[in-house]
């Protein structure tokens, strides 16, 4: 049994949840908490040494690191194919996924953590809340959320996240042009790590952000969200109580977005 240690709002976890559906395998949830941060309790330490979800537990043996486990699941169960044959297309889905990794997540956390994040560690008493920051285990990632946690969405890490949203935007438009997807014809890995970074607009109603000027990255994410995997993945744990409250939540940051994106 593949279990997946997971939260809903975890882009990263979705990815993996994308491809287990696309693949149509079993899996067992659990939950961790991250606004808690339950993540960086000594038994989830045990399991992934940087303190964060996904992880995937399969045969005893934990993976970790979400395109880690996105290959992974390809290896081990190669059909339906997530990778295309061809070895330059196999390299253009690995270039997308470690951009994913490298900038576009870093990016979404710094527009999501102070939206969906901040406001319980800020229930707890000064000393209590820095204390568990103090515990995170990555230095660029502890620093990023002690800025987000004083400074919420006017912290200095919101424009370049913006910035770096557009310029992933622009690409894929630019990719898009050549095929459905944004590596060819064929749905890959790329679309998998890249579609849930488009969930956090949607859901805080920040879609202008593409569909103002990106009609194929429009397109795309509009067949993304009709597969049935999307809906399983991710869509499902957004019913419409979610949605409005999220939207409500990032109505209040959308100026911010908005201010960023003329002014880059
Ligand atoms: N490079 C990691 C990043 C994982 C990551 O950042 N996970 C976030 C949720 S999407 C997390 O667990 N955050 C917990 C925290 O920051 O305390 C991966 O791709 O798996």
């Amino acid at each position: 049994m593949i279990v997946l240690y997971t939260h809903p709002m975890s882009p990263c976890s979705q990815k993996v949840r994308i491809v287990l559906a696309e693949k149509h395998l079993e899996w067992e949830g659990r939950f961790v908490d991250l606004p808690g941060k339950e993540n960086l309790e000594p038994w989830y330490l045990a399991l992934n040494p940087l303190g964060v979800v996904p992880t995937l537990v399969e045969d005893d043996k934990p993976v970790i690191e979400s395109s880690i486990i996105c290959e992974y699941l390809e290896d081990r169960y190669p059909e339906p194919a997530l990778r295309p044959a061809d070895a330059h297309e196999r390299a253009r889905m690995r270039f997308w996924m470690k951009q994913v990794d490298n900038k576009l997540h870093p990016s979404c956390g710094a527009l999501q953590w102070p939206v969906v994040m901040r406001d319980k560690l800020l229930e707890l008493p000064e000393a209590e809340r820095n204390a568990k920051i103090d515990q995170v285990v990555e230095k660029p990632r502890r620093e990023r959320q002690r800025r987000l946690l004083e400074m919420g969405l006017d912290a200095p890490d919101v424009k370049g996240a913006v910035a770096t949203y557009h310029k992933f935007i622009v690409d894929m438009e630019a990719a898009l042009g050549e095929g459905d997807w944004v590596v060819g014809d064929s749905f890959t890995l790329a679309d998998c790590c890249l579609a849930p970074y488009f969930q956090t607009l949607l859901q805080f109603g920040w879609s202008e952000m593409y569909e103002k000027a990106h009609p194929r990255v429009t397109d795309w994410y509009r067949r993304v969200r009709a597969r049935p995997s999307y809906q399983s993945a991710v869509a499902d744990d957004f019913p419409d109580h979610i949605l409005e409250e999220l939207g409500r939540k990032g109505e209040e940051g959308l100026e911010k977005i908005r201010r960023h994106l003329a002014a880059p």
